[in-house]
């Protein structure tokens, strides 16, 4: 079972990598841009397997070549350590 966050300078090398907290959440969010749909989707098939392996899923949408992805844990009500290890693996396939 995922703890809630309590060491928030975790977060600091995320917030450099274009994530940002979401207003009123305890939750990020970050704008994926590819060069079109294709990119987008692919990246976010690639993204949801690793996602289903890790069973913690992100809400997100897709319009075009965007994807807008916003992690946080449901289990706890907010930031874990998964989505931290989530954030990361999704930067490193982008
Ligand atoms: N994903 C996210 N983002 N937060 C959760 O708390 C969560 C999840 N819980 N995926 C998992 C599934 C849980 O509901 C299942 C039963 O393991």
């Amino acid at each position: 079972m995922a703890e809630k966050l309590t060491d928030r300078s975790a977060l600091e090398p995320l917030f450099a990598d274009g994530w940002e907290m979401v207003e009123d959440r305890d939750a990020i969010t970050k704008a994926f841009k590819f060069k079109n749909f294709v990119a987008a989707f692919g990246w976010m098939s690639k993204a949801a397997l690793i996602a289903e392996k890790m069973d913690h899923h992100p809400e997100w949408s897709n319009v075009y070549n965007s994807v807008q992805v916003t992690l946080t844990t449901h289990d706890v009500g907010g930031l874990s350590e998964l989505d931290l290890k989530l954030a990361r693996a999704m930067d490193a396939l982008s």
